[in-house]
């Protein structure tokens, strides 16, 4: 019974219950190690004593806050899985994430989403035993709907011992949108989350002697993942920012933050930032670390940031399935701007060509991922789990290349409707099902459009059915599609440009070719 991994995520909880685990940016609360696992005691007795138990899934619809990481560990507490969900996203996401992980309980904060949930289970019956609400959405509850607050489950007398565990149990479902329309529910073991965030966090010489300044969502890899778990392997004190705000950030690490991490987009604004405020730039340089991930960090901000701050940004790459596999050196002057580095040690990571050979130096082929830090299964998909894996390794779907010292370049994604903008990763085909519901439109292709801020801004390319109106121009359907868009999908996934096209280019054999699309510059 390996058991390894759970014994470091408990470490700093079991000897250190005294220091501070997680504060908020305006200074109203912090919590300590201690108080932290009390709290998610209570919680997790009042999930029990509703019935949930090992392996039951628990959907968490969370805003950050300082009860976050209780309700995380409130799960982890008796063995239920947590199923972190964007809380940006609209009907179509949410209706998906509940029905395909079986979800007998969610947890949600606020009133808006509160309403879709309520709305989804009168359609839907079945869904859902029991609502937990917490902030603002608990003014709300109706306990003859199966609602109950958080507060009320929180008042529960501490369990007196957590489930016990091993690594290979189920930790978490993050859902990740696929080539296809619905988005898949990558189900982790504790040792696929703890092993990669160990290794890389042990890399990046993170200690208690850290504060990290965490402004990322907390429902993805890169600020649930590395941030929350980092901060309980590490015994760091952690800065919870509710969004992320470049003058917040550079007031954080004014008032002791050690450690930013954060996706391209929010770097641009923070370069931004400093050209505006220079002084800033010195505040910034009494960092210890900055490091990019999620989206490809361009050389131009690598070098603005340098210039302005004195830091080379440490770059590394991962994934839902995969967690984190590869990371710039932690030397600065070992850190290569265009490059995500090296595999770090809980995992192999190589370049392989279509027939699962080795690249060459230069060579553009598909990073492949086998070890510690892979995912067990796509939830409930044997098949699209089995189609993820060639001779042991998991296909990430990413191209990529070593340069001539080793380094690895990621090149893009090699499928064209896997998008991702602001950090966040999108499929194509999930918004061209919903758009393609519009009475009016016939066609529609949503293609990523290059852009400096976002990584890529989302386009569609339409065609309208004959006999509407000529004069809706594309700057009407612009309107249109963000009412239509509106509350079904998230919001980051609107088109920000459209073009109307009398058809979309397709190939002899009838498949779209999206290369073909021309949005203009
Ligand atoms: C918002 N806007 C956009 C987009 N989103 N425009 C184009 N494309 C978009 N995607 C517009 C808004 O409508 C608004 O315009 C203006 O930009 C500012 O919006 P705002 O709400 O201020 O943006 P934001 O909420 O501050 O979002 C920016 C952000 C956010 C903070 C960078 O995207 C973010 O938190 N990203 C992190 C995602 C993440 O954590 N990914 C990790 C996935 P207007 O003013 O006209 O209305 S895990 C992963 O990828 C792997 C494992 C890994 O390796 O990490
Ligand atoms: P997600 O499924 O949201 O976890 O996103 C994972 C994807 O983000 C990867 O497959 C890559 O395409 C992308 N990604 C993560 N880190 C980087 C990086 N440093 N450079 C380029 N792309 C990245």
């Amino acid at each position: 019974m390996d058991t390894r991994y759970l014994e470091r995520l408990y470490h700093h909880i079991d000897h250190r219950p005294d220091a501070v685990a997680f504060r908020s940016f305006d200074h109203a609360g912090s919590l300590t190690f201690g108080a932290l696992d009390e709290r998610a005691r209570c919680y997790g007795a009042g999930l029990k004593a509703l019935g949930v138990s090992k392996e039951d899934r628990v959907v968490a619809i969370l805003e950050t806050s300082l009860s976050l990481p209780v309700v995380l560990l409130g799960h982890y507490a008796i063995g239920a899985v947590h199923v972190p969900v964007n809380t940006r996203y609209g009907e179509v996401e949410i209706a998906h994430i509940l029905e395909d992980s079986g979800a007998r309980v969610a947890i949600v904060d606020t009133s808006h989403k509160l309403s879709l949930l309520r709305a989804l289970r009168a359609a839907n019956p079945g869904l859902l035993e029991h609502l937990v609400l917490l902030g603002e959405a608990a003014e709300d509850v109706n306990e003859d709907l199966g609602e109950l607050t958080f507060e009320s489950l929180a008042q529960s007398a501490p369990l007196e011992a957590r489930e016990s565990l091993e690594d290979e149990d189920l930790a978490m479902f993050i859902y990740t949108s696929g080539t296809t329309g619905k988005s898949k529910g990558v189900a982790l073991p504790y040792r696929a989350i703890l092993s990669g965030i160990d290794s890389l966090t042990t890399l990046w010489r993170w200690s208690e002697d850290d504060v990290l300044v965490l402004a990322l969502p907390l429902f993805h890899v890169h600020g649930l993942g590395i941030g929350v778990h980092g901060t309980l392997l590490r015994g760091c004190e952690t800065v919870l920012h509710e969004r992320f705000d470049a003058g917040d950030v550079i007031a954080s690490v004014k008032d002791g933050g050690t450690i930013f991490m954060g996706v391209p987009t929010m770097y641009t604004r923070l370069v931004r930032a400093l050209e505006d405020d220079p002084a800033a730039g010195e505040v910034l340089a009494g960092a210890r670390l900055f490091t990019s991930g999620s989206a490809a960090l361009s050389s131009d901000l690598f070098e603005a940031f340098e210039r302005l701050t004195g830091h080379r940004i440490l770059e590394r790459y991962g994934m839902s399935e995969t967690m984190l596999t590869v990371s710039n050196p932690y030397p600065p002057e070992q850190r290569k701007p265009g490059t995500i580095g090296f595999p770090i040690p809980a995992c192999e990571v190589e370049i392989r060509d279509e027939e699962m050979n080795l690249c060459e130096p230069g060579v553009v082929g598909q990073i492949v991922v086998k070890g510690e830090t892979v995912m067990r299964e796509y939830w409930g998909a044997p098949e699209k789990t089995a189609e993820s894996f060639r001779d042991g390794w998991f296909l990430t779907g990413d191209a990529a290349r070593y340069d001539g010292d080793g380094y690895i370049v990621h090149v893009g994604r090699r499928s064209v409707d896997i998008l991702k903008s602001g950090g966040y990763k999108i499929s194509a085909r999930e918004i061209e099902e919903v758009i393609s519901r519009h009475p009016m439109v016939r066609e529609v292709a949503i293609v990523g459009i290059p852009d400096d801020e976002w990584g890529q801004r989302i386009g569609a390319a339409l065609v309208i059915e004959d006999g509407d109106d000529t004069s809706r121009d594309a700057s009407w359907w612009a309107d249109e599609l963000r009412a239509f868009v509106e509350g079904r999908l998230a919001d980051y996934k609107r088109p920000r440009e459209v073009i109307l096209l009398e058809e979309i280019p397709r190939n002899a054999l009838g498949k779209v070719q999206k290369h073909r699309i021309d949005f203009g510059a």
